[in-house]
């Protein structure tokens, strides 16, 4: 029986070239997201090299989440990977000008889906055992503060704690367990968090040669076939051309 791998939000981004990445392979395929036509599309088009099952589904809503997980059809069962990576940063405001909406549907995408499809799953990676992996999708967010990241930061230390808590529960299991923090990459990402500006997206982008969602593929494809006795704990990658800025310091106090 083939090795199925499942992927939330898979119709952009990061999660859509690591379908294509493992298609290639001959991993069977889970693939979610809440666009439907670009679900089906995929889906259609990767099943000339695979078991495709498209969900469409909001990682936000458990009871969706839980049906649709407990009614994955038998050849898709035999769980080897689970990427998760649906998610989104909404806005750069300073926190006292952001929507507590926004807030809130980051914290439910981020951390609350990210919960659910693992929980759901993890009997699945367990009983496939040794050679199993989570890769979750954490952020250079999650550990350096940056004006504008607040609650999206805050998100991915979630998931970079999580991940490595997760390791320790699952000592034992062969399940591995993998916290990637990727800096400045090019997805509809911006497009998402800048409310649909394409100007402010491709001034995000403009020179900086970022990182391509073929290249997280690429990595991601890395970690899951590392041998059985290897977990990659953290992964933290950016582009050459981004680094940090200074620190930022008030001098509004200054005798005139
Ligand atoms: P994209 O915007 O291209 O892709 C995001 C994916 O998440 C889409 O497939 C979207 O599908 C899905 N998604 C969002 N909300 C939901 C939801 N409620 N339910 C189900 N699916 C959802 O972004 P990326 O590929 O760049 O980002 C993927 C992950 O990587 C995110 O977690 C992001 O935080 C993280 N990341 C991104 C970086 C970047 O610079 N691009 C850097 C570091 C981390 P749909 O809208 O169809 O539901
Ligand atoms: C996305 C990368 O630097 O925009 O997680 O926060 S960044």
């Amino acid at each position: 029986m083939t090795s199925t791998l499942f992927i939330t939000g898979a119709t952009s981004g990061f999660g859509e070239a690591c379908a294509r990445r493992f298609a290639r392979d001959g991993w069977a395929l889970v693939l979610t997201g809440r666009r439907e036509a670009r679900l089906q599309a995929l889906a259609e088009e990767l099943s000339a090299y695979t078991e495709v099952h498209p969900l469409v589904l909001d990682v936000r809503d458990r009871q969706a989440m839980e049906q649709a997980i407990a009614g994955l059809p038998e050849k898709f069962t035999r769980l080897r990977g689970l990427i998760n990576n649906a998610g989104l940063a909404l806005g750069t405001d300073p926190a006292p000008r952001c929507s507590l909406d926004d807030w809130e549907v980051m914290v439910d995408t981020n951390i609350k889906g990210l919960l659910y499809s693992t929980r759901l799953l993890l009997p699945r990676l367990i009983a496939y055992g040794r050679g199993a992996g989570i890769v979750n999708l954490g952020s250079v967010a999650g550990h350096w503060p940056y004006p504008g990241s607040h609650v999206y930061g805050a998100t991915k230390a979630f998931v970079r704690q999580f991940s490595l808590n997760l390791r320790n529960d699952l000592v034992g299991t062969g399940v591995r367990v993998t916290d990637l923090e990727p800096g400045l990459c090019e997805s509809e990402f911006s497009l998402v968090r800048f409310g649909g500006d394409r100007e402010r997206y491709e001034a995000t982008y403009a020179g900086a040669e970022p990182i391509q969602p073929e290249d997280i593929a690429e990595t991601i494809h890395w970690i899951l076939n590392q041998p059985a006795h290897i977990n990659i704990n953290t992964l933290e990658l950016m582009p050459v051309s981004q680094t940090w800025a200074g620190f930022a310091i008030d001098r509004s106090r200054s005798a005139s």
